[in-house]
């Protein structure tokens, strides 16, 4: 793919707001409708008040309200966006666990050129699948999604059994000192380890927020990290939870919540049963660590409507392919730590170190001195990635433009979960299945930002 220059940029968003999901990409991903009136997104610089007590300044964010909106989607149905950069500097917009054209994906040099400041792009494709999923930037990727970048994505399918009522909760950090003012966003001795960890957390950009919803009742509720660094173990006190969907997929066969751990990039579905009595309060925690923190809390309104879990019809599963395990090429998939030097070459995509190495290269991504794939794939065959973790820290593994299905596990005994985010635990050893059904160049990387831009990054090509 030849690098775009600025001049060439216009050209190109151009192109791509003309022909939308036309762009080179054959079968079901390559709808042809007329793209709708599209959704605009402008990033910009503004105050906002996390701490509860001073303005943050230079929170970075998509609109004028503070937190960046929840889209809401609809399965099957063409859907536009057209950012405009606000910013003092280039971004893009990828959108996380979203199957579409290669062109739509958002990553500066392999599928999109940067848009600078006061340049727009467009984005359209149609959602093939249903759940919850989210949107950031791939470029300055730990500053801009640490300063704010960060928003959820809920695709419907409006046949979906009805709740009483649904809770959407971005979950994340900030790195603020004692003023409520950013501080350094990394810490390098931290990046060589499990990353560099928030001061303040929050939940809708809000210290423990308070919902009501229907005492009785059942509340779907969806939660997704967006955080850059921290992983989380769910637990949840006082209601009866039950696991539907992982990852924007339902989970294969139903589970009670006892506890979930799940790293930065991942969303988990909740049926929460909702208790009996006026006033009582359910509350979701993260009790992973030294620290248990509350999250965010549901207080019962209302006489009880007296609902109950069982009675919930299954969501639908995505029309997602299933690997031919008889067929499939195996791909290993080797995560280390790697002590190249590396230079701050790059407006979005390097700190200036390499720690990090998939398959023994490290590269930061999001740069133009691209490396080769890391394997070519053809298009509608399956393979089967044979990953393991030689660090000793989790690595929440993103695939782009494809979901995969969870085979086996060292572990123990795994779920045939179908996801695009796989939370790796130190000397594991997983595979993970799935058919290349979409065309182009795909990243693969840590979504511990400080990892994936300091070597925790590859690429597949699918031709
Ligand atoms: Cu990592």
């Amino acid at each position: 793919m030849a690098i775009l220059t600025r001049r060439n940029l216009l050209k190109a968003s151009a192109v791509a707001g003309v022909y939308g999901v036309g762009l080179g990409v054959a079968g079901r991903f390559n709808r042809a409708e007329a793209a709708p009136e599209p959704r605009l997104l402008k990033t910009q610089t503004i105050q906002a008040n996390i701490t509860g007590t001073e303005m943050t300044r230079d929170v970075m964010t998509y609109g004028s309200d503070g937190m960046p909106p929840v889209l809401r989607l609809r399965q099957g149905e063409p859907f536009a966006a057209r950012l405009i950069n606000g910013l003092a500097e280039p971004t893009t917009i990828h959108w996380h666990g979203l199957r579409l054209p290669n062109a739509m994906d958002g990553v500066p040099f392999l599928t999109q050129p940067y848009v600078y400041t006061d340049e727009i792009f467009d984005y359209a494709f149609t959602p093939p699948d249903a759940g919850t999923f989210w949107y950031h930037p791939h470029c300055n990727t730990l500053v801009q999604m640490g300063h704010g970048m960060t928003g959820v994505i809920v695709v419907d399918n409006p046949k979906d059994p009805q709740f009483d009522a649904e809770i959407v909760v971005n979950l994340r950090d900030w790195r603020l000192g004692g003023d409520g003012q950013f501080i350094a966003q990394y810490r390098p001795r931290d990046t060589a380890k499990a990353g560099t960890y928030g001061t303040v957390r929050s939940a809708n950009w809000q210290l423990e927020p308070h919902y009501d919803a229907p005492a009785g009742g059942l509340v779907r509720l969806r939660l997704a990290i967006t955080d850059v660094t921290r992983i989380y173990s769910f637990k949840v006190e006082g209601g009866e939870a039950t696991v539907i969907a992982i990852d924007g997929n339902p989970v294969p066969k139903r589970f009670p919540l006892d506890v979930l751990q799940l790293g930065p990039g991942q969303r988990l579905e909740l049926a929460i049963r909702m208790p009996d009595s006026e006033g009582a309060m359910v509350s979701i925690e993260d009790i992973h660590g030294t620290n248990p923190t509350v999250l965010t809390k549901l207080r019962a309104v209302g006489s009880s409507l007296k609902r109950n879990v069982g009675d919930l019809a299954p969501l639908a599963f995505n029309p997602v392919q299933k690997a031919d395990l008889g067929s499939a090429e195996h791909i290993p998939v080797i995560l280390s730590a790697s002590a190249e030097n590396a230079t701050a070459d790059s407006i979005c995509g390097s700190l200036g170190y390499n720690f990090w190495a998939i398959n023994k290269v490290p590269w930061s991504g999001d740069k133009p001195d691209r490396t080769a794939p890391m394997a070519e794939l053809k298009l509608g065959k399956s393979y089967v990635f044979d990953m393991e973790n030689l660090t000793p820290h989790s690595h929440p593994i993103h695939l782009h433009g494809m979901s995969f299905t969870v085979l086996s596990s060292t572990t123990g005994a795994v779920q045939p979960f179908v996801s695009d985010t796989y939370l790796i635990q130190p000397n594991e050893k997983v595979q993970l299945g799935f058919v290349a059904d979409n065309l182009g160049d795909w990243l693969l990387h840590c979504h511990i930002i400080e990892h994936q831009e300091t070597g925790m990054t590859s690429y597949l090509r699918v031709v």
